[in-house]
C-alpha cells in the first residue's frame, strides 16, 4: 500500500529573500540618503562595498520577470529607510518612494506576493550620528518611517516584518557594520538600544493593525536552537540559559511584551539592563504580532562554562557561529553535523525542532523569511551554475518543514535566502545564495547579467509539485 505524501496547502508562500542594501546598489541615486552600511569600511574584510551590489535598483523588472519563471509565490525584501526618508526623519523622498511602488506593482502583475521588511540592518547614517537608537527620536523617527509604509504601501501588502534580526545586531554588531561600539561599556548602550527597538516595534505593530486591518505583522529574528553538549545537568542548564538569552528574549518581548526572566536576570547581573519604565510596558503590551518569522541557518551547541577563556571560541565569529562567553557558557562545535565551506554548521533537524519550539512558546502561524547556502558558485561550461550542494540543502530544510507541519506547527511559508545572488553581510560577492546567478565578480562588476541556477529549476518542480517532487 503507498501512503500520499503530504502536500503542503495551496497558499503556502514559496518565496525567495533579499535585503535592499545587499542587493539594490544605486546607493545614492534619486536622492537616496546614507545608510549606516554605506558609510562603512571594508577594508578589513577586503571584500566589495554595497554601491552597486547586484543592481536590483535598475533590474528589478527582468528580476521579478525570473522569479515569476520560477514560479515563487512570494517576494520578501526590505525597503531602505534611507531611500524614503534620506535623513532618517525629515523630508521625504517621493522619487524613492516611487521605486518601492514600481517594485512591489510589478511583483503584483506577476502574482507574487510582496513580504516587506522594514528594517533590515541599514539604519539612516543621520540618525546613527546623533545616537542610534539609542536616541528616543530615532524611535519616533522610525513610527513615521512605518505610518509612510503603510499609507504608501498599505493596500497593496499585507505581510509586514518589524525588524530583521535584531538579535543579531545586539550580538554581532560589529560584524554586521550596525554598530561601531565595542568592549563591555558598549554594551549598555546596547542593551538601551535593544529596548528602544522593541519599543519602536511594538508601536508599529499597533499602528499597522490600527491603519490596515488587513495587514499582517510579525518580528523576524534570527533563531539557532541551542543543545547541550551532553545529558550533563549543567550542560541542559546552560543550554536553556543561552536559548533564552539568544533566542527567546526577543521573541519573548515580540509576542508577550515581557523580558524573559531568564535574560533579565543576565542582564542585572551584568549591570547592562536598560530602565523600563510603566509607561513602556504600556507601550510594549499595546502591541503585538500575527506570526512570527525566523531565519534560520543552524543551532548551536554549547556546554557549562568553565569560567576562563576556554568558554570562546578561538577563531572566527560572525552570526552563526557560537562564540561562547567567560562564565556564562562554553562554545561546541557539534560532532554530528557537517559545516558549509565557510564554516556555518548545517542541521535540517533542528530547523524541525525550532518550528516546534517556536509553536510551543507562542502559537502563532510561523514563516521562514531566510535559511539558505552560501557557497562559492562557478559556473560550469554550458553557462550554468550546477548548485546540487544547495538543492541537497534545501531539500532537507524542505523535508524537514513538511515533518514539522505534520507535527501539527502551523507554517505560513518558506523564503529562503536568497532570491538572487547578492552580497554577504561581511563576506563579500563570492559567497553566493542565490536561485539566480549575477554575472560579476568582487570588484570585478562584468556584465551584471542573470541567469538561472540548477536549484531554481529545482525548487520550481517543489513549488509546483506542493512538495512532492521532494520523494522523487
Ligand atoms: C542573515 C542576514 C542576511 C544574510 C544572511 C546570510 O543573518 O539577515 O542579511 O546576509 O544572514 O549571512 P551572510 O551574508 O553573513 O552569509
Amino acid at each position: 500500500m503507498s501512503i500520499d505524501p503530504i502536500l503542503f496547502p495551496t497558499d503556502f508562500l514559496w518565496g525567495a529573500s533579499t535585503s535592499a542594501y545587499q542587493v539594490e546598489g544605486a546607493w545614492n541615486e534619486d536622492g537616496k540618503g546614507p545608510s549606516v552600511q554605506d558609510a562603512r569600511t571594508h577594508v578589513p574584510e577586503g571584500t566589495t562595498d554595497f554601491t552597486v551590489a547586484a543592481d536590483h535598483y535598475h533590474r528589478y523588472a527582468e528580476d521579478v520577470a525570473m522569479m515569476a519563471d520560477i514560479g515563487l509565490k512570494a517576494y520578501r525584501f526590505s525597503i531602505a529607510w534611507t531611500r524614503i526618508l534620506p535623513e532618517g526623519d525629515g523630508a521625504e523622498n517621493p522619487a524613492g518612494i516611487a521605486f518601492y511602488h514600481r517594485l512591489i506593482d510589478e511583483l503584483l502583475a506577476h502574482d507574487i506576493v510582496p513580504i516587506v521588511t522594514m528594517f533590515h540592518f541599514d539604519l539612516p547614517q543621520a540618525l546613527a550620528e546623533r545616537g542610534g537608537w539609542a536616541n528616543p527620536a530615532t524611535v519616533d523617527a522610525f513610527v513615521r518611517f512605518g505610518d509612510i509604509l503603510f499609507r504608501e504601501y498599505g493596500s497593496k501588502v499585507t505581510y509586514w516584518l518589524t525588524i530583521n534580526e535584531q538579535n543579531m545586531m545586539i550580538q554581532h554588531g560589529r560584524m554586521l557594520g550596525t554598530t561601531t561600539l565595542e568592549g563591555d561599556a558598549a554594551q549598555v548602550d546596547l542593551f538601551a538600544q535593544n529596548h528602544a527597538m522593541f519599543l519602536a516595534q511594538a508601536r508599529v505593530m499597533a499602528r499597522c493593525h490600527e491603519l490596515l486591518p488587513q495587514a499582517k505583522i510579525g518580528p523576524a529574528p534570527n533563531i539557532a536552537y541551542v543543545y547541550p553538549e551532553s545529558c550533563r545537568p549543567e550542560d541542559v542548564l546552560t543550554a536553556d540559559t543561552w536559548n533564552a538569552i539568544r533566542n527567546w528574549l526577543y521573541t519573548d518581548l515580540a509576542v508577550r511584551g515581557t523580558y524573559n526572566n531568564v535574560a533579565w536576570s543576565y542582564l542585572e547581573r551584568k549591570g547592562w539592563a536598560p530602565s523600563v519604565t510603566d509607561e513602556d510596558l504600556a507601550v510594549l503590551a499595546s502591541g503585538k504580532p500575527d506570526f512570527v518569522a525566523f531565519n534560520y541557518y543552524a543551532t548551536q551547541t554549547v556546554a557549562a562554562p568553565s569560567g576562563d577563556e576556554s568558554d570562546l571560541r578561538r577563531r572566527g565569529e560572525d552570526q552563526q557561529m557560537v562564540r561562547g562567553e567567560v562564565g556564562l557558557y562554553k562554545a561546541v562545535d557539534n560532532p554530528n553535523l557537517p559545516k558549509n565551506a565557510f564554516g556555518w554548521e548545517i542541521d535540517p533537524v533542528g530547523f524541525r525542532m525550532t518550528f516546534r519550539a517556536l509553536w510551543d512558546r507562542y502559537g502563532l502561524p510561523l514563516l521562514v523569511t531566510e535559511n539558505g547556502l552560501g557557497a562559492r558558485d562557478t559556473l560550469g561550461d554550458d553557462g550554468m551554475v550546477h548548485d546540487d550542494y544547495r538543492i541537497d540543502y534545501l531539500q532537507r530544510h524542505i523535508e524537514q518543514i513538511r515533518l514539522a507541519v505534520g507535527d501539527g506547527v502551523g507554517v505560513l511559508g518558506y523564503c529562503p535566502w536568497s532570491a538572487i545572488d547578492l552580497i554577504s553581510t561581511h563576506q563579500g560577492f563570492a559567497k553566493r545564495y542565490g536561485f539566480i546567478h549575477v554575472d560579476r565578480d568582487e570588484f570585478d562588476l562584468k556584465s551584471l547579467a542573470r541567469s538561472r541556477k540548477a536549484s531554481s529549476y529545482w525548487y520550481a518542480q517543489v513549488i509546483e509539485s506542493r512538495g512532492a517532487s521532494l520523494d522523487a
